[in-house]
């Protein structure tokens, strides 16, 4: 810890952060949710408001509260809570895929407002515990009774619908849904997804004008995105059948941790809204236990995702194979083995460590140390992580994980992501969830507590 007290070290370096975190997170501000960035990703995503609202919590709490409900309020009837949500303030063209790809109007038990089809990790029970825990109040009692009846909702459709595999585990069906949209992970998958590249001819990329497009998916991965969801929307964004349908379908480590941490959050909040919290412990339990059971590989001493078209693991060792450390009840023999895999050479977790994690194994053929999701860092899977190794008692690590995550941006600033060897800013300069979980880590104390 600093002579203060947190991981920022001296005090002036902590406000000058915490001053440019705020005005991040204001800037992106827009009537009542945080856009991820003003160019690159001008609407509302579901897992950047989780993050988001985290820090919103430390300097405004009510507007932590206005970012979930206002996610919520564009739930779907069945229960999924839509990746997007679109502004329709925006001009046509201001995102690609836009509302008019994704037709959600045509889709039965679609919201009023547009939004994507999809859906992504479901962080938000733990945001909103997180949030209450922090700034707790009257007025946070009664957010937490409107949102729970819907987070509850957002989980059963997952545990139901999502159970494609029937082993207790949430499917993904599109990269996108996992939000690490390009890892090396979704290599395999997606290479069985018939697409060809000259698709994208007939559609705008609006990404690539805002960000080098060697950094970004190429043509062909994009031609794969948009044939996934194509094939999705064609049947009405049902998921009676997938399995005899559907181009992608994959059981994923961090996808199903954050499901697992969203019923032990649901667990706390449950008392709170005078509901019992007995039936969120169990659904914990049989998550974590699936999760061992389906994605834990022994000879690797890590998570892997497992591919429901193959029925076989994934070989790429990710930094999505870190993310069942966030919970409890992790058994200690695998929250042993993925410290360890934490701190390999692929990873580089230390006491003292000059760069947070990298998205991708640093040891691997293809590691891209500038193209997203494949090798950069990011500040929501490098808090994650933390918050893992501070559940399982290793706060002397969190620490070291923390000081470098506070000393990359207090270089590079609040960017979407960071080369993960010189630490140089990537992708958008104005990034709301690295603002916030800065703010959220600029605020730890000497003891900082476990997550959940
Ligand atoms: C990125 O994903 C979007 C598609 O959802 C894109 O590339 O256009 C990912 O980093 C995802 O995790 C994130 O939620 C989104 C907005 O920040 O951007």
């Amino acid at each position: 810890m600093g002579d203060n007290g947190t991981v920022a070290g001296p005090g002036g370096d902590v406000e000058r952060l915490r001053r440019l975190a705020v005005a991040t997170l204001e800037a992106n501000w827009e009537h009542d949710h945080t856009v991820p960035s003003r160019t690159l990703y001008p609407h509302q995503w579901s897992w950047d408001s989780a993050f988001i609202a985290i820090g919103w919590a430390h300097v405004r709490p009510e507007r932590a509260w206005r970012e979930l409900e206002s996610l919520f309020r564009a739930q779907w009837a069945d229960g999924r809570v839509p990746h997007i949500v679109f502004n329709p303030r925006l001009p046509v063209g201001a995102y690609f895929p836009g509302p008019e790809f994704w037709a959600s109007e045509r889709a039965e038990g679609a919201p009023a407002a547009a939004t994507s089809g999809l859906v992504q990790p479901p962080v938000h029970a733990l945001a909103a515990w997180l949030a209450y825990r922090r700034a707790p109040s009257n007025a946070a009692r009664a957010a937490l009774r409107r949102l729970y009846p819907r987070l509850v909702a957002q989980q059963r459709y997952l545990a139901t619908r999502r159970n494609v595999g029937g082993a207790g585990l949430a499917c993904v069906v599109h990269p996108w849904e996992s939000g690490l949209d390009n890892s090396p992970a979704w290599d395999a998958p997606l290479a069985a997804v018939p697409a060809d590249a000259a698709v994208m001819r007939a559609y705008h990329r609006h990404d690539t004008a805002h960000a080098a497009p060697a950094h970004r998916p190429t043509d062909l991965d994009y031609a794969r995105y948009v044939a996934i969801v194509a094939s999705y929307r064609e049947g009405g964004y049902r998921d009676e059948d997938l399995p005899g349908r559907h181009p992608f379908l994959v059981e994923c480590p961090l996808f199903n941790a954050a499901a697992g941490a969203a019923e032990h959050a649901l667990a706390r909040i449950a008392p709170l809204v005078g509901a019992d919290p007995g039936p969120h412990r169990d659904r914990a339990a049989r998550i974590t236990e699936a999760l061992v059971r389906r994605l834990y590989d022994p000879s690797t001493g890590t998570f892997q995702p497992r591919d429901l078209r193959t029925g076989r693991l994934i070989p790429a060792r990710t930094v999505l194979g870190l993310a069942p450390l966030i919970l409890p009840d992790l058994p200690t023999p695998q929250a042993r083995t993925v410290v360890a895999e934490a701190c390999s050479a692929r990873f580089g977790v230390a006491l003292r460590m000059a760069r947070p994690l990298p998205s991708h194994d640093r040891t691997a053929a293809d590691f891209e140390p500038l193209r997203y999701w494949r090798g950069p860092s990011w500040m929501n899977v490098n808090w994650w992580v933390r918050c893992g190794l501070l559940g399982h008692g290793r706060a002397d690590l969190a620490e070291g994980l923390a000081r470098s995550m506070v000393g990359l941006v207090a270089t590079a600033g609040c960017h979407e992501y960071f080369h993960p060897d010189t630490g140089a800013g990537l992708g958008s300069p104005a990034f709301g969830w690295t603002a916030a979980l800065l703010l959220d880590l600029l605020a730890e104390t000497r003891e900082p507590a476990p997550v959940i």
